[in-house]
């Protein structure tokens, strides 16, 4: 176990582009492949990975994911020396609120110094993946590195979005571009740029050298770690390596999805119905640990000789009822009632939505707490869907609201 390990999760992102999942919970709570939190899959890594230090940094709208975090994380034994633990905004260096990632951490030196870890992980709360962090925390001491940064190709049209490093054979990193309009290409490879995953391994004394530095620097830092700490850190020679990423899926390519935006998260929760997943839930050798209600096991009830009452190529949680209805390539959450003759397809339901008798859901995801009255349809006429006030993706999938009233259209 990495017991001189602190790992600190980034979990303050707005998330605005995740807008209305993100109206009223940080993007880290906002709800994932049925049963999960987007941060249960960095958390999970974390615990898989032996780390068992880990401090949550939130920011905004914190209280969905303080209470996930409660009910779900709270197994480690603090008298051991682990935890994970939830840091609110801290205001004590600064009298403002966390600026850019290296800020969040910087305001936080003195919880981290009272940790005293050797090393300290920097991680995102908001990306969907599985990665054993102890091989990235090995490469790091093995190379005496002060900081080192995990990297994987992505196409060089996405690469605009991203840190984009440039490294010798060796993995020393010799320049770092953040979000470059022009990603610069894998030497070999032009249509593809290596990119910086966000996340960093750092020997805590070059840290905190790094952060005191950048602080000092004032309105002339955004206070970020890929704009202003690692082009720093390379301008002084100092000894900075890129890990490539390799996924603890083993059978399949390398899963990393950074689910920024609803056309992502809507095609990161498809992953996992494909009939042989890219992201596996079932490998026991990783698994993803949640906070589950105790609901009684999903149903599936028929009464007509039509055998309507199904789920097919779907995912069914805790307290489901099927009843009389039918269900396609979709992710039902606990809780969730379909009802007689009512269809739905290619679509993500959150917890507790009834689909009424008759009604028709299609390329939609629904947000928690709605009740889609009988008859009613939603993702068959998006000039409708609009005119009601839904968000539909670029991708045309139509969003709606946690706890919209629907009887109102009706
Ligand atoms: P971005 O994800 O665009 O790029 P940023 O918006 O700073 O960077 O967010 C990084 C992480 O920190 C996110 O998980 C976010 O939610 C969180 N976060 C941001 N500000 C925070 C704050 N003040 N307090 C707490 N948490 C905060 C970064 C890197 C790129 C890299 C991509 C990979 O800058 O170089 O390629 O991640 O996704
Ligand atoms: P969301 O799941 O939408 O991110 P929350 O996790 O904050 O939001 O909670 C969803 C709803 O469930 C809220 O109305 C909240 O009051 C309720 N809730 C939270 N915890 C419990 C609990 N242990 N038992 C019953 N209801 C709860």
């Amino acid at each position: 176990m990495y017991r001189d390990v602190l790992a600190i999760v980034l979990a303050g992102g707005k998330g605005t582009r995740l807008e209305p999942l993100t109206r009223d919970r940080a993007k880290p709570a906002v709800p994932f492949g049925g049963i999960y939190r987007i941060i249960d899959f960095t958390l999970s890594n974390c615990i898989n990975s032996e780390l068992r230090k880990v401090l949550v940094l939130t920011q905004y709208k914190a209280s969905s994911l303080n209470r996930h975090i409660d009910q779900g994380w709270k197994f480690l034994c603090r008298e051991l020396g682990e935890y994970v633990e939830v840091i609110p905004p801290q205001q004590r260096l600064a009298d403002t609120w966390y600026q850019g990632t290296a800020d969040a951490i910087y305001q936080n030196v003195y919880t981290i110094e009272t940790a005293a870890p050797r090393d300290t992980i920097i991680l995102a709360g908001d990306h969907i993946y599985k990665m054993n962090y102890a091989r990235m925390i090995d490469f790091h001491r093995d190379n005496r590195a002060d900081l080192t940064v995990a990297c994987l190709p992505v196409p060089r049209e996405e690469a605009t979005e991203f840190g984009v490093l440039d490294a010798d054979d060796s993995g020393r990193i010799s320049a770092f571009v953040e979000k470059p309009a022009d990603p610069p290409p894998m030497p070999g490879n032009p249509g593809q740029a290596l990119a910086s995953m966000g996340i960093y391994v750092f020997h805590t004394a070059a840290m905190y050298e790094q952060l005191f530095k950048d602080a000092a620097r004032k309105e002339a830092s955004r206070h970020d770690f890929g704009r202003d700490i690692i082009p720093a850190m390379l301008a002084e020679g100092l000894r900075v390596f890129a890990h490539p990423f390799r996924d603890e899926n083993r059978k399949t390519a390398a899963y990393w999805r950074d689910v920024g935006t609803l056309d992502a998260y809507y095609q990161a929760n498809m992953d996992l119905i494909s009939v042989d997943p890219i992201l596996n839930l079932y490998d026991r050798d990783w698994p993803i640990h949640t906070f589950q209600r105790p609901y009684p096991p999903p149903k599936f009830v028929h009464s007509d000789p039509d055998r309507r009452g199904a789920a097919f190529n779907s995912i069914a949680c805790q307290g489901c009822i099927v009843s009389g209805g039918q269900v396609y390539r979709s992710i039902l959450s606990p809780n969730v009632r379909v009802n007689s003759f009512a269809l739905v397809e290619d679509s993500i339901l959150l917890d507790n939505v009834d689909v009424g008798r008759r009604a028709r859901v299609r390329l939609a995801i629904v947000d928690k707490d709605v009740k889609i009255p009988a008859g009613f349809e939603i993702g068959w006429n998006r000039d409708l869907d609009e005119a009601r006030g839904f968000t539909i993706t670029g991708d045309g999938i139509t969003v709606v609201a946690k706890g919209e009233e629907l009887e109102r259209f009706t």
